[in-house]
C-alpha cells in the first residue's frame, strides 16, 4: 500500500522544492509508493496544479497519485503524513498578535480536517512560521490525535549548525553529531554544542584550538550565526530558504519513519527540562519504532538554562497571546 502525503501550501517554493524529492524516494525510501495531495489557496491552485503536471513528467515509478484541491477535506483524507507549509506571511504593518491569529485561522481548521479525515496513523510537521505556535494550535484543534503526531520543523537549524562547526572546524559535516536545537524556531533559539561531537571528540574542546574563548565565540559568531541564518539567506539570495528547507523536511520525516539515535524537533513538552507542559518545544530527540522520545538527561550550565529559559518564554508569550484572542 502506497504512503498519502499532504502537502500545503504545494503551489509555494518550499512546496515545489519538496514535491520532486519525495517523488524520487528520497523521504521514505525507494521502495515506497507514494501518493501525493496538494492542498492549496484559490490564488495558489495554478502553481500547485503546474507542478503536477510536472510530476506527471517527471515518470516517477514510486509515485501512484497525484490531486489537488483547496478543500482541506479531500486533501487530508486517508493522509499517513501531512507536511504543513503554507502559512500567511507577516505582511506589511502586521503585529506579532495579528500574525498568530491570521496563521491560527489556517491551522486550526486544518488540525479539525486531519482529525476528521486523516489515517489513524497520521503524524504531521508543521513547517510554515510561527512553526511551533502553530504546530499547537494544529494540536489543539485536533480532537482525538494523538498528541505525539504533532511536530514543527527545527531540523533546519539543526542542519545549519552542524554546517557552521563543520567549517569553524575544517572537518566533514558527517563527523559532526549530537548539536541539539532546543526552544522556538525563531531568533531565541538555543543552538547548543555541550553535548556535540566532532569524530567521537568533543566539539568544544576542537573548538578551542581553532576559535580561541569558546564562549565568545558561541555568543557572538555561532549562536547569531545560526538563528540568523534565514535572514543571511535572504540578503545574499533575495529570497528566503527554499531548498535547505525542503531538504530539512525530507530528513526530519526519514528520521521519524526510519529512526535515529539524536536529532532535534519541536515537539509537544510533558515538562521535560522544566518546559510547561503542551507546549510546542525544540528538543534533542530520538525516533525508536516510528514514535519520537525526548533525550532527557542532559546537562546545562548556568548560561545554557538562561538561553532555553528566554526561548521557553517565548512560546509561553505566543501561546498567549493566541489564548486571549480566543484561538486556542
Ligand atoms: P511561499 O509563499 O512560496 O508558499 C506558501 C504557499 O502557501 C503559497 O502558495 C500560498 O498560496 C499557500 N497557502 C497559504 N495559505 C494556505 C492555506 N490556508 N492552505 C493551503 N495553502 C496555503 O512560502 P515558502 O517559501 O514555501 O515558505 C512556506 C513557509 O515555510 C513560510 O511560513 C516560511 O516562513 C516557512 N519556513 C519555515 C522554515 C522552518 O525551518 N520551519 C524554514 C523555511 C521557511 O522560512
Amino acid at each position: 500500500m502506497a504512503t498519502t502525503i499532504t502537502i500545503t501550501g504545494a503551489g509555494g517554493q518550499i512546496g515545489y522544492a519538496l514535491l520532486f524529492r519525495i517523488a524520487a524516494g528520497d523521504m521514505l525510501g525507494a521502495r515506497e509508493k507514494v501518493r501525493l495531495r496538494l492542498l492549496e489557496i484559490p490564488q495558489g491552485l495554478a502553481s500547485a496544479e503546474g507542478a503536477a503536471l510536472e510530476l506527471q513528467d517527471g515518470a516517477f515509478d514510486l509515485l501512484e497519485h497525484v490531486e489537488v484541491t483547496d478543500d482541506p477535506a479531500v486533501a487530508f483524507d486517508g493522509c499517513n503524513i501531512a507536511l504543513l507549509v503554507g502559512a500567511r506571511p507577516r505582511g506589511p504593518g502586521m503585529e506579532r498578535g495579528d500574525l498568530l491569529a491570521a496563521n491560527a485561522g489556517i491551522f486550526g481548521p486544518q488540525g479539525a480536517a486531519i482529525a476528521a479525515h486523516a489515517a489513524s496513523d497520521v503524524r504531521i510537521s508543521v513547517v510554515g512560521n510561527p512553526a511551533n505556535t502553530n504546530a499547537l494550535i494544529t494540536a489543539n484543534a485536533a480532537e482525538g490525535v494523538p498528541a505525539d503526531r504533532f511536530t514543527a520543523l527545527t531540523r533546519l537549524d539543526e542542519n545549519r549548525a552542524r554546517a557552521q562547526l563543520a567549517l569553524a572546524l575544517e572537518a566533514p559535516v558527517s563527523g559532526i553529531r549530537h548539536v541539539a536545537i532546543w526552544g522556538n524556531h525563531s531568533a531565541t533559539q538555543f543552538p547548543d554544542v555541550s553535548h556535540a561531537t566532532v569524530d567521537g571528540y568533543p566539539v568544544v574542546e576542537a573548538l578551542a584550538e581553532r576559535v580561541g574563548h569558546v564562549p565568545t565565540w558561541l555568543e557572538q559568531t555561532f549562536i547569531p550565526g545560526v538563528a540568523k541564518r534565514g535572514a543571511e539567506i535572504i540578503e545574499v539570495r533575495g529570497s528566503s530558504s527554499v531548498a535547505s528547507a525542503a531538504n530539512a523536511t525530507i530528513d526530519h520525516v526519514r528520521d521519524w519513519v526510519h529512526g535515529t539515535d539524536w536529532t532535534s524537533a519541536g515537539v509537544v513538552s510533558h515538562g521535560e527540562y522544566g518546559v510547561p507542559d503542551g507546549l510546542v518545544c525544540s528538543f534533542p530527540v530520538r525516533s525508536v519504532d516510528g514514535r519520537w522520545e525526548i533525550i532527557e538527561g542532559l546537562e546545562w550550565d548556568a548560561w545554557a538554562r538562561q538561553r532555553v529559559d528566554a526561548s521557553v518564554a517565548e512560546l509561553v508569550d505566543e501561546r498567549e497571546t493566541v489564548r486571549s484572542l480566543g484561538m486556542l
